[in-house]
Parts: structure tokens; sequence; C-alpha cells
């Protein structure tokens, strides 16, 4: 009989709640070869544990993320903390011998990263980094796209990924706004998706030179009643420091010669979770909107000069057409932002079964926050710095 997993979950709000989705959903969708048991779900607040034990469907509620990490009852560790805890829990779930799965950023600095790839290689079992925006069905097919040479030499990778959370001045000092618990501001939390698809769709970055900002810089504390989380926390009556970046912009050179452009922002006004991309080749151009994210749009310089101009490809074509999308609907019955988790969560099954690497592991988490410390140390020095 195939094996089943039993998972342990620690954190369970905003990425808990999606982790939490695709655990259920990917056996149902997916050809996994092994089973999955949504085994127990962890966090501080006892009764706020409970609780989404309850509504998640998850069988059994824990604040003993130790205890969670090293029971027998445990397979694999799926970690949804604040990035400061990132490190400590993955090291101990891979002495435990456990399979580990790890929201991004991978951790608060490269040294933490580094003592995380090294746990997980010694203990020899399987770690990925969710970076879930890989697996945007569109996303994939770029890969393939320009794998196959369809835009041919790539000249420019430029992205912007814009949201508006924090615009206003009374919003209070979450998380991650404060650097000892989130290592960055919008950097490590948006810039470092972009660095990842920049990584997955270009190539190794080589030398970056960034600007970072602040604009501001006090902030409410945050109301201790319990009420309101995460995006949507409420104000309490003192002010605090704000300790990251708002916005992070670096342009940088790949090592393939091709040029980046990288914006991370949660002040654009208007701008929800907007991430755009564009890249131009030597043949042709690819571009993406993730608030439209089942089209990906493709501008073929090959064909005749009256027809030229950018074509949709609606990436929902099932039969093996289109990846990650034969598993749900018929062509055009679009797919969201949770699919994107699902796919992760039934590729890292799969890889556990086998005990083989799935991407982006541990590995790429170190190489991701080897380009966000160059981007950060670069506008601190006011200068270009080797990645
Ligand atoms: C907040 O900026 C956030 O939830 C990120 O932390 C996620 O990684 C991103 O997918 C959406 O925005």
């Amino acid at each position: 009989m195939a094996k089943t997993f039993r998972v342990g979950m620690i954190g369970y709000r905003f990425m808990g709640k999606a982790h939490s989705n695709a655990w259920r959903q990917a056996p149902h969708f997916f050809p996994l070869k092994a089973g999955v048991e949504l085994h127990t779900i962890c966090g501080r607040d006892a009764a706020g544990v409970e609780a989404a034990r309850a509504s998640l469907g998850w069988r059994h509620a824990s604040t003993d993320w130790r205890a969670v990490v090293n029971s027998p009852d445990i397979d694999l560790v799926d970690i949804n903390t604040p990035n400061d805890s990132h490190a400590e829990i993955a090291i101990a779930a891979a002495r435990a011998g456990k399979h580990v799965l790890c929201e991004k950023p991978l951790a608060l600095n490269v040294a933490q990263c580094q003592a995380m790839l090294d746990a997980v290689k010694k203990a020899k079992v399987v770690h990925m980094v969710c970076h879930n925006y890989r697996r945007i069905p569109a996303m994939a097919q770029a890969r393939k796209m320009i794998d196959e040479g369809a835009i041919g030499q790539i000249y420019h990778y430029y992205v912007r990924y814009a949201q508006d959370w924090i615009v206003d001045p009374n919003f209070p000092l979450v998380w991650r706004l404060q650097k000892g618990v989130s290592g960055s501001g919008s950097h490590g939390d948006i810039n470092a998706h972009i660095i990842d698809l920049g990584r997955y769709l270009v190539g190794e970055f080589k030398e970056v030179c960034g600007l970072m900002h602040t604009f501001i810089k006090e902030r409410p504390l945050m109301d201790q009643s319990g009420k309101g989380d995460g995006l949507g926390a409420r104000r309490g009556k003192k002010m605090g420091r704000v300790t990251v970046d708002d916005a992070s912009m670096f342009i940088g050179r790949f090592a393939n010669g091709a040029l980046a452009n990288l914006e991370a922002t949660r002040f654009a006004l208007g701008r929800k979770n907007h991430i755009e991309i564009e890249i131009n080749g030597s043949k042709g151009s690819l571009h993406f909107d993730f608030e439209d994210m089942n089209r990906l749009k493709f501008f073929d310089n090959s064909q005749a000069g009256d027809r030229q101009g950018f074509r949709d490809i609606l990436v929902t074509q099932p039969g093996g057409v289109h990846p990650y999308f034969g598993q749900w609907w018929p062509p055009g019955h679009i797919i969201g932002y949770e699919h994107t988790f699902v796919h992760t969560v039934a590729d890292f099954v799969n890889a556990c079964v086998k005990g083989k690497a799935v991407q982006p592991t541990f590995e790429d988490g170190l190489r991701n926050q080897r380009v966000l410390e160059a981007a950060e140390e670069s506008a601190k020095k006011r200068q270009w710095v080797k990645v």
C-alpha cells in the first residue's frame, strides 16, 4: 500500500490557510504517489490554533512546535511562521528526519539559510521553499518556451511587484515591518518572489545595484486585543519605529549577460498584488500580469510584419498542453492564487516519495538570500555589489 505522509504544519494564519487548502486539495486533483493526512496544526495561541484546526480540516492542534517536529506521528513539516523562526524549526525538523517545506524568504540572512541547507543535507531529507509563483501555469509555460528558444537570447528581465496595503500611516507595526522578525520589508517579502522567478526564467544574478527606502518611519503598535491580524491588523495607541524598507528596487546583471530591473513596493496605491513581468529576447518577448494570471503574452518577431503584435496564450489547455492545468478544468475554466500552492504541495509530496530533490530547494533559498543581501548592501553603500 502507498505510504501516507502525516503533515505537521507550524503557523496557521494567511499562509497556513493557503497551505491547508493545498494539502486538502492536492490528493483529490493530482496523481500523488502517497496519501496525505492533515495531522497536526500548530501555533502559539491555543484558542486561535484550535479554531484554525476546526475550520481548516486538521485532526490535532498543538501549541508546541518542538513536540510536533519531534513526534513519531509526523513525517513531513510545513513551516508558515514569521521569518525569524524558519531556521530553528527547519533545522529541528531535519534533525528529527522530517521532510521540510518552508515559506519564503527561507530565513533572515545567508548564515541561517546556509545552516538550514547543511541540516537538510546532513539528514538527507527532502527540502523545498514555497516560491509558489513558479507553479503558476503561465510561469511554467514561460520557462518551457524560454528553454525551447522561443524568445532567443534574453536581454531584459523587467519586473514590478507592487502592493498598497501599508500606504496608510496608521496601519500598525505588524511583524512584516519589524526587521528582527522579518529580516527586511518589501525586499524579502516580495522581491524574494521575483528574484526567484528571475532565477527560474533567466538564470543566476551576477551583480546588483540597489535602492531601498522607508516612507513612513513610525507607526502605531498593534492592538493587543487579538482582534485582527496580519494584513488586516488593528492599531493600538503607542507608536513604534519601522525598521524595514517600504520599497526596494535594484538593477543588475545575470551571469548570462541579461539585464535585470526589479522593483518591490508596498506603496503603489491601487496595486493590490500586482506582478508585472516582461522578458525581452533576440527573437521575441513574453509579458505576464499576475492579476490576469491565466494569460501569457507572446511577441514573436518571426511573424510577418503586417501580423506582428503581442498575442495572448490562454494557459488553460488540458491534455498535457499547459503545465499543471490538466488536473483542473476544461479549456478556459480559469484557476487562481490558491492553485499555485496545490501545485507546490503536489510536487513536494511526489519528491518525498522518491526521496528526490524538488525545486526550489533550500539551496535556491540560499542563493535567493545572497541576491537579497547583495542588493541591501549595495543600497547601503550606494555602489554595485557582486552576488
Ligand atoms: C504579503 O506581502 C504577501 O502575503 C506575501 O508575504 C506573499 O508571499 C505574497 O504571495 C502575497 O503578499
